[in-house]
């Protein structure tokens, strides 16, 4: 084994000087105060809460590193399978609470900060987020890795290290700017592994030639070499040893001959370019979520990290094993959307050019390694690369991938012979000009099960996107795989007082184990003491939000009014145009009443909050349409509090955490069929809020868990979303009269420059309503009016709210994770030693 080589008398010695991880409130301090005088060279007089998260940080990252090496050590002696998730995106947030949280030892960290004379919030709340992603989908990523440690799966995720996450927003004068995130000034949570690093080819071209035994052999020649470096951020499971890794490549130039021989010659400063060319690779994260631009650039970084991680994996699988064939008895990679397709062709490329398999091997191994998740329907979101861009970048990729084109074509024409239309239809390649290679049939076809993230999801990419795929592969392949959130960081974490209420109930806090051990909960829903705590608690956090509302743009709220809330990317698809019109049209009615019928109106504020992509210009122009509506709404005498529209600026994980625990209500209002699954939410009713949404995502099975009583759905069904939008194109379209009402008040000036909004109005009034605004709206409003109905009723809803919290338990990402890891990836759990 590993371990016997190793003498004994050296792993004596290496046992008798390892680190201890501490236990002790007193050793914390120790541990702290040491490295902020040495790792950070400052003292008692200098030590500001700055200083102190630092030196808390690198203590915790001290412990969660025993564990790790730990964690690494043992997988590796067990030889068991390993799960690798690649993922371009993880939105990992904050690290410190969850390490304190996970590892069980905040309240010690609590009581040392205490004697140091610091606030436990305010140390916290020191740490920049590690923003490396967009929205659901990397967060997804981040719930994930949660997931795999709590349960003891040996797995490592594998990203990108930018410098840059996504922007930080601004509104300034009520519009969007965007500000670089430059976030790695200090970031105690990752190692930088400067023994590993593999070089990444681009460019060049393939030489072909027969070897003595007549066998064709490729060689890639030529073109820039790119050096990835490793960082290694230590993910710790929740009360458990299990420490597993997410490594992220950073890039530089590599040092080779080249660099030297320009330097020598005194061709400095090309030398210095090629390396800032080299870093630019993994420099900045795209700020685009479901849309895809087709940049050089991207398809790089694409490539950069495939070519390293997958480098990465076999030289793990060769350490230990000389079989191929056992090759996906050992590792399972899950693709995370189209973006790390490339692993496919890169993993055939290893097999046959470097070590010399043949075709039906490779593909037979590759083909057994790699499972692909969808998260989208949407077009302007399906990946496609053009072929000339691919030949230049990666020549001998574009072979094989023509490779696999032609195989699979031969196998679908010999299954279907009559159906000549099926070929173009399911090529890889796209006949288009220029030609384009589809992303997302070579992760299908390369992939032994393809999942979507919700039922209604799944469903539909297998009559829409995949339909050809289902009949040539049967229906087998394509699974469901409903997405889940972690309740250690969306519970226990963001809403300690809930938890803690919880824990009271159900004998401690194993339900953070298995969240499905909340249904017990509804034994209490009667009980009056728990239901005034659980009330009392949502008003403390709304008043925590209150705060943040305050102190970011001025205005005040009532924490007693309704809170409705929608926070998430900006999208069309996602409609927070039909909450601002929507916001528009309860304005409209307020100014239109008597004093009298005034007083009867249930106050409420509305929040919005979440980022457009920076080149989504209708994107844009919603957060001017909502910031315009609440300057004029806030400080208008006639609503008093009656009415608040907030945008809050900036919203990422950080936020969330505050925002979450404090809605009455969440909107998650997308046109049917077109949000894959959602994932805020879970995590809205998880913590107590009630939702608006349309039968879209996950809300139809949250609806199934909590019941239709605890749910507000409107609007049209997915399966008449064809038909209405066919509708609009020819004829019978007729807009909605109250929208009419809040498009006349638009267009009148009422929130300023009515020009500022013409597009937007435009969109749905002259240009087909591709997101059936008008067809939803009255339904939509119809509803609103029902949860103020229903929010008179306080008794009824904590009724509600309790209930549906007991019965989220099927959406933790730990269920979630299991189904994975049975349907999918065929991994069992490492107990840790
Ligand atoms: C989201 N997708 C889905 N994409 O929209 C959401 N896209 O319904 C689902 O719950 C979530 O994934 C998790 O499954 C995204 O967040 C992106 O961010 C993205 C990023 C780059 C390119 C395309």
């Amino acid at each position: 084994s590993v371990e016997a080589s190793i003498p004994e008398p050296q792993r004596e010695a290496w046992k008798k000087f390892a680190p201890k991880p501490f236990q002790t409130a007193e050793e914390f301090e120790r541990e702290a105060i040491r490295h902020i005088e040495t790792t950070l060279a400052r003292s008692l007089y200098n030590c500001d809460e700055f200083a102190t998260y630092a030196g808390t940080a690198l203590a915790f990252r001290d412990r969660l590193i025993i564990d790790w090496n730990t964690t690494q050590q043992n997988h590796t002696f067990k030889d068991q399978k390993r799960v690798y998730y690649l993922s371009l995106e993880f939105l990992m947030g904050r690290t410190l609470d969850n390490a304190m949280l996970n590892v069980g030892l905040k309240n010690i960290a609590k009581e040392g900060l205490e004697s140091l004379g610091f606030r436990m919030e305010d140390i916290v709340a020191q740490e920049h987020d590690a923003a490396l992603g967009n929205g659901g989908l990397g967060r997804l990523a981040a719930c994930f890795l949660d997931s795999l440690a709590s349960l003891n799966y040996p797995a490592w995720g594998y990203g990108l290290r930018y410098r840059y996450g996504i922007f930080k927003q601004e509104i300034v004068d009520g519009y969007q700017v965007e500000v670089p995130d430059y976030w790695l000034d200090f970031n105690p949570w990752e190692f930088a592994r400067h023994d590993i690093k593999v070089d990444v080819q681009f460019y060049g071209s393939v030489r072909k030639y027969q070897d003595d035994d007549g066998k064709s052999i490729s060689v890639w020649e030529g073109g820039e070499i790119v050096q990835a470096l490793a960082f290694d951020v230590p993910i710790p499971g929740y009360q458990t040893a299990t420490t597993n890794n997410l490594r992220l490549w950073g890039s530089k130039a590599a040092s080779g001959e080249f660099d030297f021989q320009k330097f020598n010659s005194g061709d400095y400063e090309s030398s210095v370019a090629d390396q800032q060319r080299a870093e630019t690779i993994s420099a900045v994260l795209y700020p685009n979520d479901n849309l895809e631009r087709g940049k050089e650039l991207r398809l790089k970084q694409q490539y950069f990290w495939c070519a390293a991680s997958l480098y990465d994996i076999v030289r793990r699988f060769k350490k230990t094993h000389r079989s191929w064939t056992e090759f996906p008895n050992q590792v399972a990679i899950q693709l995370n959307d189209t973006h790390p397709t490339l692993a496919i062709p890169e993993l055939i490329r290893i097999l046959i050019d470097l070590e010399g398999l043949d075709w039906d091997q490779a593909w037979d191994i590759t083909s057994k390694t790699f499972g692909y998740t969808n998260h989208t329907v949407l077009p302007e979101a399906l990946e496609k690369w053009s072929v000339p861009l691919m030949q230049h970048l990666l020549p001998r990729h574009l072979q094989i991938i023509y490779d696999i084109n032609l195989q699979f074509l031969q196998y679908v024409e010999r299954t279907f012979p009559k159906d000549r239309d099926m070929l173009s239809r399911v090529s890889v390649i796209e006949e288009s000009n220029p030609k384009m290679v589809r992303m997302a049939y070579i992760a299908v076809i390369g992939s032994h099960k393809v999942n979507g993230v919700a039922e209604l999801h799944s469903d539909l990419i297998k009559t829409t996107i995949f339909k050809d795929f289902v009949a040539i592969f049967g229906p087998d392949k394509f699974t469901n795989v409903t997405n889940g959130i972690t309740p250690r960081r969306w519970l226990h974490q963001a809403n300690p007082r809930l938890s803690e209420l919880i824990a009271s109930k159900l004998g401690g806090y194993d339900f953070l184990k298995d969240l499905t051990m909340l249904h017990k909960l509804e034994a209490y829903v009667d009980d009056a003491a728990f239901r005034k705590e659980f009330q009392e608690i949502k008003y403390a956090n709304k008043v925590r939000l209150a705060k943040l509302i305050k102190d970011s743009t001025g205005v005040s709220v009532n924490p007693a009014s309704l809170f409705d809330i929608q926070v998430k990317r900006i999208h069309e698809y996602k409609r927070q145009q039909l909450n601002i019109f929507g916001c528009i049209h309860r304005y409209l009615q307020i100014k239109a009443m008597t004093p009298a019928a005034r007083k009867k109106v249930m106050p409420r504020v509305h929040i919005f909050g979440g980022k457009a992509a920076p080149g989504y210009w209708m994107a844009k122009t919603v957060i001017h349409l909502i910031n315009q509506v609440g300057k004029v709404i806030n400080s208008d005498p006639d609503v008093g509090d009656l009415m608040k529209v907030i945008f809050l600026e900036d919203y990422n994980v950080s936020k969330a955490e505050l925002i979450v625990p404090a809605s009455d209500i969440s909107e998650h209002i997308s046109t049917a069929g077109t949000e894959a699954s959602g994932t805020s939410n879970m995590k809205f009713v998880l913590n107590g809020g009630l939702i608006i949404g349309t039968c879209d995502g996950a809300n139809i099975e949250i609806t199934r868990e909590i019941g239709e009583a605890n749910i507000f759905l409107f609007g049209n069904l997915a399966e008449d979303v064809e038909d209405l939008r066919h509708a609009h194109l020819y004829g019978r379209y007729q807009l909605d009269p109250a929208l009419a009402t809040v498009f006349d008040a638009i267009k009148h000036g009422t929130f300023g420059d009515a020009s500022s909004f013409s597009a937007l109005v435009n969109g749905i009034v002259d240009h087909g309503d591709y997101y059936l605004v008008s067809d939803d709206f009255a339904s939509y409003c119809k509803t609103q009016e029902l949860i103020d109905e229903g929010y008179r009723n306080q008794e009824e809803w904590v009724t509600r709210a309790i209930t549906s919290v007991a019965r989220m338990g099927f959406f933790s990402s730990d269920r979630c994770i299991d189904e994975y890891a049975e349907m999918i990836w065929n991994v069992e759990p490492v107990v840790p030693e």
